[in-house]
């Protein structure tokens, strides 16, 4: 790697870590660093992972796919997912109420988390390795809070943003993967009591498990791969909607149960 890069890439991750730290917006990067592609995008996420673990004292959890649905990614201009790291102090419990305080513009997403017990090593990983590698699954909320203006990126941008990653919470009910079809397991989400959006399983890359291999894939680029023990997000089944303080939202699936989250 170029010194130059180096420089970039600890420049971008420190105002990234701070713009979370202090609540802050940033201008997207890519206008002031046209060299910002996807794969710098990535190493700044790496180095804004590592600052993170030291800094705030945690370690890696898991991680989350973003932009994983057509509907999402024309939203956002792009065309392709992307992945996140989730660490262990993003982690909510079901039954708190959940402060949006030292947050920015909180978004909330429905989602379907798995959780490992076999690690899962790319290339030509396929959506059966995925299933024969998961312990369980729950249903899971995911607190999306980009910390760039009116959440205005491009890929690279939000890669280096850990994905917009925030906060997660999943329910503390598991059920077994062979149990559900993932595909057409149907979704209803509802905030303050009304249905504000209605999904399945396919809404994910046509499979919830088709994005997490995608991930593994992506992963191996970059000598990674995916722990067992570790809980992967496997994407919104839905639009994200904005959190205010005194909302209630409720996630439901077919075969899975359900999931709720109050906010102050
Ligand atoms: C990027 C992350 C979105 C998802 O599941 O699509 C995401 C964003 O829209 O800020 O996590």
């Amino acid at each position: 790697m170029k010194a130059v890069e180096v420089d970039v890439i600890q420049k971008i991750a420190t105002d990234l870590f701070e713009a979370e730290r202090n609540a802050t917006e940033v201008d997207k990067f890519v206008d002031q660093y046209p060299e910002l592609d996807v794969e710098l995008g990535y190493d700044i996420q790496e180095a804004l992972i590592e600052k993170k673990c030291k800094e705030e004292n945690t370690k890696i959890s898991g991680r989350k796919l973003g932009l994983t649905s057509k509907a999402k990614q024309e939203m956002m201009g792009v065309h392709e997912p992307s992945y996140g790291v989730l660490l262990e102090n993003m982690q909510l419990n079901e039954g708190e109420p959940i402060s949006i305080a030292p947050l920015i513009h909180p978004k909330i997403e429905p989602e379907i988390a798995f959780i490992f017990n076999k690690e899962v090593k790319g290339p030509s990983i396929s959506v059966t390795d995925i299933l024969d590698a998961t312990a369980y699954i729950a249903p899971a909320m995911e607190i999306i809070d980009s910390r760039y203006r009116n959440f205005n990126f491009t890929l690279p941008d939000v890669i280096a943003d850990n994905s917009s990653s925030s906060r997660y919470i999943f329910g503390e009910k598991l059920y077994k993967v062979e149990d559900v079809d993932l595909r057409l397991m149907g979704m209803v989400f509802k905030k303050n009591g009304e249905i504000i959006a209605t999904s399945a399983g396919a809404a994910v890359m046509g499979h919830p498990a088709r994005a997490v291999a995608w991930m593994a894939n992506k992963l191996v680029e970059r000598g990674q791969t995916i722990k067992p023990g570790e809980i992967v997000l496997s994407g919104a089944l839905s639009e994200a909607f904005t959190i205010e303080p005194g909302d209630h939202f409720s996630v439901s699936f077919d075969g899975i149960g359900s999931l709720e989250a109050s906010f102050t």
